[in-house]
């Protein structure tokens, strides 16, 4: 990836992080952490790699981007709303009973969401169906499916990695956004996972690991997979950090699922170098 691209996306990066704090700042509740460290891995695939269209969200050709992690919907929102699938206001009604943008993932409430998510465990199964109903088709549009490590717990997600192996869905491309922390504490010590990358391997998928932060390794990771010839379906195993660019919410799991308060946003924004866009609630 050149340097000016990089630099163009990770300009997107830091706008996303403005604006996912200020909008849980404002709705009071939601996931602060896992939004914020998954950012670069929504950032590349919405502006620099998947094929969609805003004045068509159902063009049949897009490429589609499940969050299997869907309690991070702040940073899909934000994603979508920097594409232009909806105004930026829409924001900050995040969690209004009857809003459009719900605390997690509502695809027949929001623009350009493509599943309702929010119950883990269960975004890789529908990432594969999608994928096996596009093969049927002979549609050559790739699915993505964004996963917490927090979530493999979930015995569903072997369900459909064991599946996705047997069908040999090379349009599946899986990340894991592994953080290390899921909501009370490191996922090592409530169950742990590794050797992450090995029990990918054993159940049939090409594995990658890279730094989730990091756009030219995403972007070579990506391209490698799509370049196999040995089909099957690719997991990338993206190690990132929970609370990423917020100094004082990195890699603590009390982030987890508390919004800032006033003077947490107005400290972060100091940090970011970004506005305060909402009003302080009375
Ligand atoms: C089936 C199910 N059980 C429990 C929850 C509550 N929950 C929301 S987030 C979370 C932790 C997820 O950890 P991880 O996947 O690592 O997410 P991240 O650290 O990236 O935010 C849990 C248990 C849920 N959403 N769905």
């Amino acid at each position: 990836m050149i340097k000016a691209e990089e630099k163009r996306l990770s300009d997107l990066a830091l706008k996303a992080r403005i604006l996912i704090l200020n909008m849980l700042a404002r709705a009071g509740s939601g996931h602060t952490g896992g939004s914020l460290s998954v950012v670069e891995i929504l950032t590349y695939l919405y502006f620099h790699k998947m094929r969609h269209k805003v004045e068509d969200p159902a063009w049949p050709d897009r490429d589609r981007l499940i969050l299997s992690k869907g309690h991070a919907a702040p940073a899909l929102y934000a994603a979508l709303s920097m594409c232009g699938y909806f105004p930026r206001s829409e924001l900050f009604k995040l969690r209004r009973l009857a809003g459009s943008l719900q605390g997690h993932p509502d695809v027949r409430r929001t623009t350009g969401v493509e599943a309702t998510t929010g119950s883990l465990g269960q975004g890789l199964s529908i990432a594969n169906g999608i994928a096996l109903g596009l093969r049927l088709s002979g549609n050559s549009s790739r699915v993505y499916a964004i996963l917490g490590d927090g979530e493999l717990q979930e015995g569903q997600v072997w369900e459909a990695a064991m599946s996705a192996s047997h069908y040999r869905l090379r349009n599946v491309v899986a990340f894991v956004d592994a953080n290390g922390l899921q909501i009370d504490g490191r996922v090592e010590d409530v169950m742990g996972l590794e050797p992450l990358t090995d029990k990918w391997k054993a159940f049939g998928w090409n594995v990658q690991e890279i730094d989730g932060h990091d756009f030219g390794q995403l972007d070579e990771a990506v391209q490698r997979a799509e370049n196999r010839r040995d089909g099957g379906p690719n997991a990338i195993v993206a190690r990132t950090t929970k609370g990423k660019g917020v100094s004082f919410m990195e890699g603590k799991a009390s982030y987890h699922g508390v919004a800032p308060t006033m003077d947490e946003l107005r400290r972060a924004m100091d940090e970011l170098g970004g506005e305060i866009l909402i009003e302080v609630k009375s």
